[in-house]
């Protein structure tokens, strides 16, 4: 299973689960028990149509300890659960019907690696488990490539299979615009034309992200908007030219590439008459979620004071409509509070990056890029003097688009390896992908409640269809569920990869695209 459950008994016997197994349960876990039936489907092609063999319980578990972190829904749910599979029988037991869920999706695999021939002998077994942050995610870019509802639906899907509850929008960047603002048409009407360099564009109507959020709050998943401000904003100056400075200003790389060093102005009223109509647009779409994410991001050419300024008020602006802060680890370098939220993910040593694509950069840019990844080094350690929790999304162990450092054993994938992810940051491997410590990779962090939690980024400059998005989704993502979620801190290769081995089934059964990494053995 993966993420590893925090505590696992083996017991004598085994029971046979087949179609004529089903669900004994009360009424109020409804919604758990549908779900359960239609992802068993979905992940093996059994129909469960039985009524008994697994009986659900709302009962306390306290055998495993508390969640720590912060929820982006701002709740306190305990999602702790147990599973016992006896010879007799299955059952799943937790205080809420997202505890029980929870219990079940660990079912689901177990069901999924033992499948055969229409049945599925589970070992007996005992699991108590319960997450050890409450704020385990994935940050999705979908501007730089536009990625559809139903594409978006199979990223909440394989989420929900590695118990991750936060699916974080980034909404908007330099290249679109893709969430409806009525009182600003033309963010969609302009924004929304394009991508990165001549891909198609696209947004989300009210309509769809209103089936969007409903699909993932089904599923336990809340999603959380990213409005990227005040740098990332070409978007809204092509769409509101009256936004930009006066003086446009970008650095071009003359190989398509380039920088834009403009951002939106603090000290124009219309900089505020703007993002206080797409908050107030923007908020309403998201009703799960209790924060915001500002970015706050690489805002090329600004003064430091202007960025500061700027994030200080966006932030009162957020707060003011009842919603929580969070932004990438820069909003640091302005004023946060204990109720806000910034996103660590500068963690490149850039002491000891390798430089060796600098000559392809304009002169001006190696040194801006560099001088601000020496100012990152003081924003974790900023927020958390000022009280401020962290997500950890270190660029070494959880960004998406670094480059897979595994050969796949599948040559279409050993020649799409050559285009995906960002050369600037080098290879990955699946092994580092979960070689490291949320609480001790974090610079500052001294305790596990310093974190809300776990988040890894998947960034779409160099992914160009759904299936470059999945081959560089699969099979990472359930490492970073297991960084998110389980309480044993420490993985061993063989263990893991032999776990991760008995995903394929189930990808193969979802059609879910991944790489066919030659580390482990897939089934
Ligand atoms: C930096 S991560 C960015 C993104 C890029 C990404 C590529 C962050 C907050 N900003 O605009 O897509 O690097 O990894």
């Amino acid at each position: 299973m993966i993420p590893a459950p925090a505590k696992t008994t083996a017991a004598d016997g085994t029971y046979t689960l087949t179609t004529a197994t089903g669900i004994a349960a009360a009424p109020d876990l409804a919604g758990p028990v549908s779900r359960f039936i239609e992802d068993v489907a979905l992940d093996t092609g059994l129909e469960l149509t039985g009524t008994a063999g697994i009986t659900l319980a709302i009962e306390p578990v306290d055998e495993v300890a508390p969640v720590a972190g912060l929820r982006a829904d701002g709740e306190a749910v305990d999602e702790r659960h147990g599973l016992e599979i006896t010879t007799d029988g299955i059952r799943v037991w937790g205080p809420t019907p997202e505890a029980v869920h929870r219990g079940l999706t660990s079912l689901r695999q177990l069901i999924s690696a033992q499948l055969q021939d229409g049945s599925a002998v589970l070992p007996a077994t005992r699991i108590v488990d319960g997450p050890r942050f409450a704020w385990r995610g994935l940050s999705f870019d979908v501007v730089r490539t536009f990625h559809g509802p139903d594409e978006v639906r199979r990223v909440i899907d394989m989420l929900a299979l590695y118990k991750l509850n936060v699916l974080h929008l980034h909404l908007t960047d330099d290249q679109g615009w893709r969430v409806e603002v009525p009182s600003r048409p033309a963010l969609t009407e302009v924004g929304a034309r394009g991508a990165l360099g001549d891909r198609p564009g696209g947004y989300y109507s009210q309509a769809e992200l209103a089936e969007l959020v409903q699909y993932a709050a089904e599923r336990y998943v809340t999603v959380v908007p990213e409005i990227d401000m005040p740098g990332h904003t070409t978007a809204v100056f092509a769409a509101y030219p009256e936004l930009a400075p006066a003086e446009l200003r970008t650095i071009d790389f003359g190989d398509g590439n380039s920088i834009p060093l403009n951002a939106l102005q603090p000290d124009r009223a219309e900089t505020w008459a703007f993002v206080e109509d797409v908050l107030d647009a923007v908020i309403p779409q998201f009703p799960q979620s209790a924060y915001v994410h500002i970015g706050g991001d690489e805002t090329w050419g600004m003064a430091d004071e202007d960025h500061a300024a700027f994030v200080e008020q966006a932030a009162a602006l957020v707060r003011a409509r009842g919603k929580r802060v969070v932004g990438w680890q820069e909003i640091a370098r302005g004023a946060t509070g204990p109720d806000d939220v910034a996103q660590y993910w500068i963690s490149i040593d850039i002491d000891a990056m390798d430089t060796g694509n600098a000559p392809r950069l304009p002169e001006d840019v190696l040194p801006m890029l560099l001088e601000h990844f020496q100012k990152a080094k003081l924003d974790a350690p900023k927020a958390l003097a000022a009280g401020t929790r962290l997500i950890a999304s270190p660029t070494t162990w959880v960004y998406f688009d670094r480059p897979h450092g595994d050969p796949s054993s599948d040559p279409a994938q050993e020649e799409a390896r050559k285009r995906l992810g960002l050369e600037f940051y080098g290879p990955a491997t699946l092994w580092d992908g979960i070689s490291w410590d949320p609480v001790e990779n974090t610079p500052g962090v001294t305790s596990t409640d310093q974190l809300v939690g776990v988040e890894a980024a998947i960034w779409c400059e160099t992914i160009l269809s759904s299936e470059d998005l999945e081959l560089m989704l699969l099979p990472r993502l359930p490492g970073a569920a297991e960084k998110a979620w389980s309480q044993h801190t420490s993985v061993d290769w063989p263990t893991y990869a032999a776990r991760l081995a008995q995903q394929s089934p189930t990808w193969r059964h979802r059609t879910w695209t991944w790489h066919h990494s030659t580390e482990v053995n897939w089934r």
